[in-house]
Formats: C-alpha cells, sequence, structure tokens
C-alpha cells in the first residue's frame, strides 16, 4: 500500500485527514527520519520528539500563509517532510542538498532561518507586529524548546510580546531536555507544572465530574468537551506566564494531535499572546532514542536495528583532548572552574563535571551569562575557563569586551568548533573568531597545530593574565602526525616548523599540517617552501614574520577563519607597517560569504584550503610574485591591509561558487 507521505499533496491534504490517518502519517515520518539520519546523521532525537508537533500545526494553520517558526531548528525534520521537500529529503545536510535547518532560501514554508537557540519569539513577535501593522491576517506561532527558553533572548521576547499584546501563539515544545538534561529553575518550574500532585489530582476530580454529566444533546456534549478542554488551563494555571502577559495553555500531550489542533484553535479563537504548554517525549518513536536521547541529540550514521552508532577510529578529537586536560589541571589547582552553556558533552567538559562537580557550571544556553558570571569568578580569583563554540560564542561579544577584556580579567576562552563544522552548516561555522577576538585590546588568540600543542596552550593560557582565547577546530587530532618534540609556548611566539628558501607559507592552528603538506608537494615539484605556526593571532609574532617573509619576499597566509579581519589581515598590516620592502603574499581564508553546509573535507576543498591548494598557489606565486611583476598590479605588495581573499588565487573564486546557492 502507498504511504500517506508519498501519496498525499502536503501540507494541504493534512486538513481531509482523519485522527487516525495523521497518527499513521506521523509514523511513515518517523520511519523516514530515521531511515534517512541514519545515513546523513542529523539531530535525530529532536525531530522525533516534534513529528506530532509539526503535523498537528501543518493540519491546523495554512503554510506559508500562516507562519511557522522553529526554534533552533534542529527538529524541524518533519516540518521539511510535510512541506515539499519528502523527495529531496536524502541528501539531508550533505553538500548541496536539504539543509539541517530551516532556511528561507529552501522554501517559503521556512518562515526564519534559525540555527541558533532562543530566537524564535523574537521573530514570531516582529512578524506578527509587522503583521498587525500592514492590515493583515494570518497567524504566527514560535515552537521553542524548554532548553532554548533557557535563552536570554527568549525571556526578552516574552517581555515584549506580553506588553504587545498582539495576536501570537508560542508552543512550548517541553520534553525536559536541553541536549542534557535541562537545567535551573526554569527547568524546576516547568517540572512543576508538569506534576503537581494537587493540581493534577484536582484537575482529574473535575474531569471525571464532567463525564459523569448524562449526555443532553450534541451541543451540550461539545460545551462540555470544551469546558472539559479550558478547565484543564484554568487549573494550571502557569502563573509565569500569565504574570508576563500569555494566555497559558497546558500542559498537554504533544503527541496527541488532536488534542494539540483543538488547542492551537482555542488559542487563535483567544488571541492575544498565548502560550501553549505540551510536553513531549525526546526520540519518540525509536526505543534507542527514547532511552537516550542525550546520545541520540545529534548523531553521525548508525545502525537502525541495533541502535549502534558507527565508531570513528583514529586519534581522539581536539574536544576530548581539551576535556581531558582542563579536568587533569584542575585536579592540580583547586582555582580552576569550568562554564558551559548547555553543552557539556558537545565541549567535553562532562569529563570535568564528572570528576569536578563543583566547580562545573552549566548555565544553559546562556552565552552572555556564561561569559560575565565566568568574570565575576575570576574578579574574585578563581580561574575560570569559558568552554564555548566559536559560533555560539558571537551571542557573548560585548560580554568579552565590556566585561572580561575592559577590567583586564583573566578568563581562558576554549573556543571550540573554530573553522569549519560541516554539515551544520552556517549557522554553525566558527569563521569569525579569529576577527572578533583580535579586535578586542588585551586579548590573547592561540591556536593550536595540533593536539599536543592544545595541551601546552591550555596549561600556558592558565598562566596567563587577562583575557586569553584557545581556539582548535571540529576534528579529529593528528595522533602519530603531530609534530614532536614542539618547543615550549612563549607569549606572541611562533615556530618555524621547516626551512625553506622559495618561498614561506605561514599558518595558523588547523592550516599548519596541510600547509606542512603542501611543502612536501613542493619540494618534489623542486620549490623550498619554509613553513611557519605562528600560534598566536594576537599577539603576532610579527619579527618572526618579516624574518620568514625577508628570504624570498614571498609569503603565503593560510588560516581556517574568515579573510576579513582575521590572521590574515594582520599579518598584511604588519607587513605594510614594518617592511620598507614590498613583500608578495597570497590569502588563503574562508570567503567573505557565508559557507554552505556539507563534510568538512568538502568544504574546505571547496574553499581551497588543501594542501594542493596551498602548493599551487605558492608556485603560482613564485612564478609571478616577486622578482616578475605580479599579475595585478599592486595586489601583492605591502601596505594593503586589506589584501582579498583569494582575489589573485587561481580557481578559488569559482570553487567559492559553489559555496553559494
Ligand atoms: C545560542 C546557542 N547555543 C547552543 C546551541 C546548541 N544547542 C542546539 S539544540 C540545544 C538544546 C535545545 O534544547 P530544547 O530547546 O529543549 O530542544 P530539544 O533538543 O530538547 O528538542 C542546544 C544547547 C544553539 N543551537 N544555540
Amino acid at each position: 500500500m502507498a504511504r500517506l507521505l508519498d501519496s498525499l499533496n502536503l501540507p494541504g491534504d493534512l486538513r481531509k485527514l482523519s485522527a487516525q490517518d495523521l497518527q499513521m502519517l506521523a509514523a511513515e515520518i518517523r520511519e523516514e527520519i530515521i531511515h534517512t539520519v541514519s545515513k546523513t546523521g542529523g539531530h535525530l532525537a529532536p525531530s522525533l520528539g516534534a513529528v506530532d508537533l509539526a503535523v498537528a500545526l501543518h493540519a491546523v494553520l495554512d503554510s506559508p500563509r500562516d507562519k511557522i517558526i522553529w526554534d533552533v531548528g534542529h527538529q524541524a525534520y518533519a516540518h521539511k517532510l510535510l512541506t515539499g521537500r519528502r523527495e529531496s529529503f536524502a541528501t539531508l545536510r550533505q553538500f548541496g542538498g536539504v539543509a539541517g535547518f530551516p532556511r528561507r532560501d529552501e522554501s517559503p514554508h521556512d518562515a526564519f532561518n534559525t540555527g541558533h537557540s532562543s530566537t524564535s519569539i523574537s521573530a514570531a513577535l516582529g512578524m506578527a507586529k509587522a503583521r498587525d501593522l500592514k492590515g493583515d491576517d494570518f497567524t504566527v506561532v514560535a515552537v521553542i524548546g524548554d532548553g532554548s527558553l533557557t535563552g536570554g533572548m527568549a525571556f526578552e521576547a516574552l517581555n515584549h510580546a506580553g506588553h504587545v499584546k498582539g495576536d501570537l501563539i508560542v508552543v512550548l515544545n517541553d520534553n525536559e531536555m536541553s541536549i542534557s538534561p535541562n537545567v535551573g529553575a526554569l527547568a524546576s518550574y516547568l517540572a512543576r507544572l508538569r506534576t503537581e500532585p494537587r493540581l493534577l489530582k484536582l484537575r482529574q476530580d473535575l474531569e471525571r465530574i464532567l463525564e459523569g454529566i448524562p449526555r443532553i444533546g450534541k451541543d451540550l456534549a461539545e460545551s462540555v468537551r470544551r469546558l472539559k478542554g479550558s478547565l484543564k488551563y484554568l487549573v494550571v494555571p502557569g502563573m509565569l506566564f500569565e504574570s508576563l502577559g500569555f494566555t497559558y495553555l497546558g500542559p498537554l500531550d504533544g503527541h496527541d494531535i488532536p488534542s494539540v489542533m483543538r488547542t492551537v484553535e482555542d488559542a487563535r479563537a483567544k488571541g492575544g499572546p498565548v502560550l501553549i504548554h505540551v510536553i513531549t517525549k525526546k526520540g519518540r518513536g525509536y526505543r534507542p532514542a527514547e532511552a537516550d536521547p542525550r546520545k541520540f541529540h545529534g548523531v553521525g550514521k548508525f545502525d537502525v536495528e541495533s541502535g549502534e552508532l558507527a565508531r570513528s577510529s583514529g586519534p581522539p578529537t581536539y574536544t576530548q583532548v581539551f576535556g581531558e586536560t582542563i579536568a587533569d589541571l584542575a585536579a592540580r589547582d583547586p582555582r580552576i572552574v569550568a562554564i558551559t552553556a548547555a553543552m557539556p558533552d558537545g565541549t567535553g567538559l562532562d569529563t570535568f563535571g564528572r570528576r569536578h562537580p563543583d566547580r562545573f557550571f552549566d548555565v544553559g544556553i546562556a552565552e552572555q551569562h556564561a561569559v560575565t558570571f565566568a568574570a565575576g569568578l575570576a574578579s574574585q580569583g578563581l580561574m575560570p575557563v569559558a568552554a564555548i563554540y566559536s559560533t555560539f560564542l558571537q551571542r557573548a561579544y560585548d560580554q568579552i569586551v565590556h566585561d572580561v577584556a575592559l577590567q583586564g580579567i583573566h578568563v581562558v576562552f576554549a573556543v571550540d568548533r573554530a573553522g569549519l563544522v560541516g554539515e551544520d552548516g552556517p549557522t554553525h561555522h566558527g569563521a569569525f573568531d579569529l576577527a572578533y577576538l583580535r579586535s578586542v585590546p588585551g586579548m590573547t588568540v592561540m591556536a593550536p597545530a595540533d593536539e599536543g600543542e592544545l595541551v601546552a596552550m591550555l596549561s600556558y593560557a592558565l598562566a596567563l593574565d587577562g583575557p586569553v582565547a584557545v581556539r582548535y577546530p571540529r576534528s579529529q587530532g593528528l595522533g602519530e602526525a603531530a609534530f614532536r618534540p614542539s618547543k615550549p609556548i612563549d607569549l606572541g611566539k611562533g615556530v618555524v616548523v621547516r626551512e625553506g628558501d622559495d618561498v614561506a607559507i605561514v599558518a595558523i592552528g588547523s592550516m599548519v599540517h596541510p600547509s606542512l603538506q603542501a611543502a612536501e608537494i613542493l619540494q618534489r615539484r623542486g620549490v623550498a617552501a619554509a613553513v611557519v605556526n605562528a600560534r598566536f593571532a594576537k599577539p603576532l609574532d610579527e619579527d618572526l614574520l618579516l624574518e620568514a617573509a625577508g628570504r624570498s619576499g614571498r609569503v603565503v597566509v593560510v588560516e581556517e577563519g574568515t579573510a576579513v579581519g582575521g590572521f590574515g589581515s594582520g599579518v598584511a598590516a604588519a607587513f605594510a607597517r614594518r617592511t620598507g620592502a614590498p613583500v608578495a603574499m597570497r590569502h588563503l581564508a574562508l570567503p567573505d560569504s557565508f559557507v554552505e553546509h556539507g563534510a568538512r573535507e568538502v568544504l574546505l576543498a571547496a574553499c581551497g584550503l588543501t594542501p594542493h591548494h596551498i602548493a599551487e598557489v605558492a608556485i603560482d606565486l613564485c612564478q609571478t610574485g616577486r622578482g616578475a611583476p605580479p599579475r595585478r598590479a599592486g595586489s601583492c605588495r605591502a601596505g594593503q591591509e586589506n589584501v582579498a581573499a583569494g582575489a589573485e588565487v587561481t580557481g578559488w573564486q569559482a570553487q567559492t561558487m559553489l559555496l553559494r546557492k
């Protein structure tokens, strides 16, 4: 028998389906998600938990006229399947395929791009207000998880929405989990709403009384049903939300599709800001994910039958090395404390949490608070390590500037996922940290070339003063290929890791090893390339850079960060300031455009950050750089701060075109 999912015209046909068919469709969607994610990887447990919600919302609403904004957007796979992406769903998160998060340029049903958490209510309120100002008439729904509700922006938006008072529905998808169990006073409050025995008992009693009323005609039966529904809401009032100006409806079972549909209709009829509190089970419908939603929050490939995740062989990741190292260091120094913003597993701080529970803080999805909280701890003599992904640290820029750097406070930022993260795509790439951290006065910015350097840099960072960032990529370490022995870390000092007189490759962090491989390729082609491991993006080792550039007058600068304002910009500025003679410089970096999703290796290649491409650029520079006229007048001269990334690199621009849809 053909699946409903294949035979219906979705989402419009949802309105024609019986409750039973809606349930069957939800089961088919779950199967499709499990099957696809087992091959592509992705956010399995959040999406499974929100299938019934997506079906119910689309059955009541008229998307894209009505707008649904999925907070974070990692739970929106069912929404994607219901809105025109069933046939392409197998390409989920692959280069050129369906994105893992809602994207306005992918479908008119994706009302707003998401990826970072806690933005949905603000965006929804903006849409609702625009609707009212324009005299339009449609429904706006923000779907936000209990984890995402711990983010400050969500509260800012609730506060504003209660004041604005326009029609707006917020569906609180409460599964008691962030990625790991949700934390904080709000989580306890929601737990009370779910389980307050006295209120539940009262509600059950009232429902029983209503059940006892004899049927007196269809109309009365309908009224009783509705009264029963509204009593649910009245008896458990959700005071917090009510006080903020919302009508609180719930809690109700988020897997009961007809009940969610009725409640959304009630919310629409009620008008004004309404919060519907639904209880869901993360991973619903796939036993391994229900049993361990933390493990199945975001997964790589896995075996559907056994629930076994595909194991990656090889050296440990930078994240693992960080997690072990910082926990070891803390065992020797009681001043070390660790902070995560809802990412204990992702940052590797779960190890620290187990070994030093009193000194471990999961603050919820609250990067801004995390940073200022760290500053407060440091102001009293502790040594906070705030482990935050590069992309999420963007949230806390003012806190870095105002609360840490301006006061010269010693906080160590462990900036994980720096560079391209792969399948999560542009919302998650750590493209900007070198640029945004380098511009902060007093900041020290380091990037290890291998896991050994990460260990050394962490110890060194703790021994320094003022704000210090150590940035490292989403990848495994080098294992046997790591540089051993390595010179001790010294503030603002890089190291020459290979000598050569024809051209110098100056690289930082994850790009040092590919640059060494490029030097090998160059040697086979008769070109002697020096390779400098810069180690520090700030302070820059200007003397070493000048010395390296001085030998040949040709420098290729390589970084896994944006071309604009990052490490390479710093190097170009140093050459401009310090050299008398021209230096021919090429800059390989991430483009000044948003890089799409896809495997990290695919994206690195598309951005020209591979050994072969580095070698190709170096050869081109040798042919056209100092001694021969540059291909474009003035393009390689010292004095140009804004060397456009890849502007003169063969093939590079064509490749970057691939990155834009
Ligand atoms: C600003 C920000 N910080 C961290 C994350 C990483 N992150 C993605 S989903 C998630 C948990 C969200 O929990 P919840 O909203 O309850 O949704 P659930 O996964 O439980 O369905 C976190 C911390 C993020 N997306 N954005």
